[in-house]
């Protein structure tokens, strides 16, 4: 496969900076090396431009930095979406998860009926008016299917991108009470650490796996790093405790692998300002190979 690295180097979206860091410690961690090694080309376009949180206006405290994540997810969109007619694989760095917003945006534009695995802590699947914090990494899901302030939910002029019953969330364990019932209107699959912890990790990603990529459905994977427990994944701006083990986390990654229907990939909200010597880069770069085809034997 030809991967097509992109790095979006966005903290736009979240309250707590390093995360723009995180495209360059990913790549320090030795990803295209990795990614040769296992048999892949691979390319890089380098990073998106992201303007300073400092050097713009931070606007209506209940929708932060509106204004240049909606420039940000204009470009990312066009430049996955130009990997994609490449032929490429396009594989996205965070940066906060606002960046999701751009980079489904842009498989969107190819993949019209297509399938999501969202593996974090966070439904990410709040609007303005459920939002605690205003941060807009916690509204991306929402505004992709069509929920929330009209300038996030139509990036590229369109709108929604996404079906909420092709969006399968794995590894919740703290979403907000308006989000909660959002999540459940919508009738998004979502599966919390409880339901990891009474099934499996090998059951849930079964069942994700064919509702996300049901009917031959394309399946987009992303990858928050905030889903591994702290413990495994100190670097990630918010921790919640109880999150996904080393290898739980490793099985989901290599079952998407095996399923053969993922198109593109993106990992994100890896904060190297509060992480321990690259620990969760190092980690984020091994759940990548996971995912791309890397098998034990
Ligand atoms: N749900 C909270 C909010 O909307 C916290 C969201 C934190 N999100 C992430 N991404 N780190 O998953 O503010
Ligand atoms: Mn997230
Ligand atoms: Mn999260
Ligand atoms: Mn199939």
């Amino acid at each position: 496969m030809h991967i097509r690295v992109i790095g979006a180097p966005i903290d736009l979206g979240a309250d707590r900076r390093g995360v723009d860091i995180g495209p360059s410690a990913i790549r320090y961690a030795g990803l295209h090396d990795h990614l040769r090694a296992l048999g892949h080309t691979v390319s890089d376009f380098g990073n998106i431009h992201v303007p300073q949180p400092e050097s713009r206006p931070i606007g209506s405290p209940k929708l932060k930095y509106l204004d240049p994540i909606v420039e940000v997810s204009e470009e990312l969109a066009n430049v996955v979406t130009d990997a994609l007619k490449s032929d490429q694989f396009p594989l996205i760095l965070g940066g906060d998860h606002s960046m999701a917003l751009g980079s489904i945006s842009g498989v969107a534009n190819v993949h019209k009926n297509l399938g999501i695995i969202w593996v974090d802590a966070h439904g990410d699947f709040n609007i303005e008016e459920t939002s605690p914090s205003g941060n807009i990494h916690g509204m991306i899901l929402a505004a992709l299917v069509g929920q929330g302030n009209s300038r996030l939910t139509h990036i590229g002029g369109w709108s929604p991108k996404l079906n909420p019953e092709n969006i399968v969330i794995v590894g919740a364990r703290d979403l907000d009470p308006g989000e909660q019932d959002l999540l459940r209107k919508h009738r998004v699959h979502v599966y919390t650490m409880s339901d990891v912890d009474r099934y499996g990790m090998s059951n849930i990603m079964s069942q994700a796996i064919e509702i996300a990529g049901r009917q031959d459905q394309p399946i987009h994977l992303s990858l928050d790093m905030d889903s591994l427990d702290p413990r495994e994944a100190p670097g990630v701006g918010t921790p919640v405790r109880g999150g996904l083990s080393y290898r739980e986390a490793h099985l989901a990654m290599e079952m998407v692998s095996d399923s053969k229907h993922m198109v593109s990939m993106d990992v994100v909200e890896v904060n190297s300002i509060l992480d321990r010597e690259n620990a969760t880069a190092r980690l984020a770069v091994e759940l990548i190979l996971s995912a791309l085809g890397k098998k034990i034997l």
